[in-house]
């Protein structure tokens, strides 16, 4: 774990409907993740952020597919640039954005290490597509869309598809799955850990499960994290929060494992809005976290 960290921001708020998420790398920035990364030993190369185009000059042609042109642009934009640092051997951790941004930041990934597991923190299972969406929010929709379900030019991002197989991925700490998503969860035999194990079985077996899951096979681990997953107490500034979450502890625990398992590649902070968080309380927890994963609290 001594590669080079690369921090690449996504300012998108296109995936869904509420504004201020689109601060969310500004907000974890000034929660000063490069200088706390830097104090666990390791080089932090801040990449700058890829440009998003602002909603109000653009128009939604798409009710099911909200600003799909612009999404599938900032996704190829993100796949290349990702591409570009894994390809230098650097750890990339993106900051969202909402989080659509994962369709890129895997497709990116995807491009080197083509057998990926992927443990998707999230109390959603963002496996909607055109056809199953209530909302028409892309950020419900990017893990179908990387296990190649859903719209073909999401799908094919980086101009290959599936990025990921389905018996490598895990969701863990959902609590709020749509009637269709759980189907489409089944049918394609993804892992899904929901609030209900973490209770029963508690965060330390479940994680190992999860690890497991997401290895068999790969070569490695993307933790796309969505704060969404951790309790509205610790991360109130987020778009769609849910009670009943991840507590702090349980997610340096999990994070703490994934550290230890020296899997993890690649990770994604997402959904992070400033302008519904108290003080920067969801940057700073999300920062804490990231930490945690490179090994802040391990001896
Ligand atoms: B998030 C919902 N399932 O599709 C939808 O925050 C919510 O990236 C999606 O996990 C939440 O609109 C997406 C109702
Ligand atoms: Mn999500
Ligand atoms: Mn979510
Ligand atoms: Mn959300």
């Amino acid at each position: 774990m001594d590669k080079t960290v690369s921090i690449i921001g996504v300012p998108m708020d296109l995936g869904q409907g509420r504004r201020g998420v689109d601060m969310g790398p500004y907000a974890i920035r000034y929660a000063n993740i490069k200088e706390r990364i830097e104090r666990l030993g390791r080089t932090v190369k801040d990449q700058g952020n890829i440009n998003v185009p602002t909603a109000e000059t653009e128009t939604i042609e798409n009710q099911k597919l909200k600003y799909l042109p612009e999404v599938a642009r900032v996704s190829e934009d993100l796949a290349a640039k990702v591409g570009d640092v894994v390809r230098q051997g650097h750890f990339p951790i993106i900051l969202g954005g909402d989080h659509s941004i994962s369709i890129g930041s895997i497709a990116g990934v995807t491009q080197h290490i083509k057998k990926l597991g992927v443990i998707w923190f999230d109390a959603h299972g963002d496996m909607n597509t055109e056809e199953t969406t209530p909302s028409g929010n892309i950020h419900g929709m990017p893990l179908a869309t990387c296990i190649g379900v859903g719209n073909e030019q999401l799908v094919n991002i980086g101009g290959f598809a599936p990025k990921l197989r389905p018996q490598n991925v895990v969701i863990v700490g959902a609590r709020s799955i749509d009637p269709e998503e759980r189907e489409l969860i089944k049918q394609h035999g993804i892992t899904c850990y929901t609030m209900h194990e973490i209770d029963k079985l508690g965060i330390a077996k479940v994680m190992e499960e999860a690890i497991r899951i997401a290895s068999d096979g790969t070569d490695g681990i993307h933790l796309s994290l969505d704060l969404d997953s951790i309790d509205p107490d610790m991360c109130p500034g987020v778009g769609t929060p849910v009670l009943g979450g991840v507590t702090y502890r349980e997610g340096h625990l999990a994070m703490e494992m994934l550290f230890q398992s020296d899997k993890v590649v690649s990770c994604d902070l997402v959904e992070v809005n400033p302008i519904l968080d108290e003080h920067n309380k969801t940057a700073r927890t999300a920062v804490d976290l990231v930490c945690s994963l490179l090994g802040e609290s391990v001896m």
